[in-house]
């Protein structure tokens, strides 16, 4: 896309309709592959954008977005990272299209475009990510595990810098997608509509009857009246935990309240670590 480029000599600074190009394409393509899990590459996009960033360390200032580091082993082959594989080739021919964004630009922007294009929340965004090498990949253990409890959703997200109303507004975008045996081991969807960015994921928690799922598998919910839906030990812990639980309440019983917060959070995990030139975030046109 070197449209807009002017002499060679001069490097292409992108303006934010570029970004808006670049923003379309992954919305058409959103919209163009629809024979994948359950109709989209949505919930894939947002889960690789957030592992890219959830990687974030504040007392060291490692990890975070601006990098892209999961391109390469290590960090590619950590475990939580498993089936994002799938994300980052979706971007593949995007990267190809508009080969001056980096790679750490494209995979937030390709996740905040997915929350807009799935009916959540505008996600404002901003540029400025530049692509590290391997040499920057971070160690294993940052994302989290699953099958704990409270006390680690808050070792790894104060870590991040986040308080309890964050971690609980950040939780809910397991409205998205689902779990995978051949990648977490874990099994099932969250809601009956996973690709449509909603506050389901608190109303269901509160108000639905979780019981321990009888399978071989490793340890999780589901309930009771389908048995078809499914939640994590690390979802199942913000009922138990009064702290938690109040904001959970809070989302369950208000989108509006829920999509504002989630918003603000969200924005905040894809910029951890980022060293901005720009104050200025871009609020990108969702597609009809
Ligand atoms: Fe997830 N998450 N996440 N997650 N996640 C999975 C899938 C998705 C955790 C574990 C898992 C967040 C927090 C946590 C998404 C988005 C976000 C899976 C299933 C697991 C096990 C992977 C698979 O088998 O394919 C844990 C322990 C978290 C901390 C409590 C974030 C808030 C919710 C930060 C977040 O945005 C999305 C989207 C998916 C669905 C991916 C898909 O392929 O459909």
């Amino acid at each position: 896309n070197g449209d807009s480029a002017s002499s060679p000599k001069k490097p292409f600074v992108p303006t934010q309709a570029d970004y808006q190009k670049v923003y379309d394409a992954v919305a058409a393509r959103l919209a163009d592959e629809t024979d994948y899990d359950d109709g989209s590459y949505g919930p894939v996009l947002v889960r690789l954008a957030w592992h890219a960033s959830g990687t974030y360390d504040k007392e060291t200032g490692t990890g975070g977005s601006n990098g892209a580091t999961m391109r390469f082993a290590p960090e590619s082959d950590h475990g939580a990272n498993a089936g994002l594989k799938t994300a980052r080739d979706f971007l593949d021919p995007i990267k190809a299209q508009f080969p001056w964004i980096t790679y750490s630009d494209l995979w937030t922007l390709a996740g905040a475009c997915a929350i807009q294009e799935l009916g959540g929340p505008t996600i404002p965004w901003r540029p400025g990510r530049e692509d590290r090498d391997v040499a920057a990949c971070t160690p294993d253990g940052r994302l989290p595990d699953a099958a704990k409890d409270q006390r680690h959703i808050r070792d790894i997200f104060s870590r991040m810098g986040f308080d309890d109303r964050e971690m609980v507004a950040l939780i809910g975008a397991h409205a998205l997608g689902r779990c995978h045996t051949d990648r977490s081991g874990f099994d099932g969807p969250w809601n009956f509509s996973p690709t449509v960015f909603t506050n389901e994921f608190y109303r269901l928690l509160a108000e639905e009857n979780w019981i321990q799922k009888k399978w071989n598998g490793p340890k999780q919910f589901t309930d009771k009246t389908t048995g078809t839906l499914m939640m994590l030990p690390t979802d199942m812990a913000l009922m138990k935990d009064k702290g938690f639980k109040k904001h959970v309440e809070r989302y369950a019983k208000d989108s509006d309240v829920f999509f504002k917060e989630f918003s603000d959070v969200f924005v905040k995990l894809l910029e951890l670590g980022v060293p901005f030139k720009t104050e200025d975030r871009f609020v990108f046109k969702t597609s009809e």
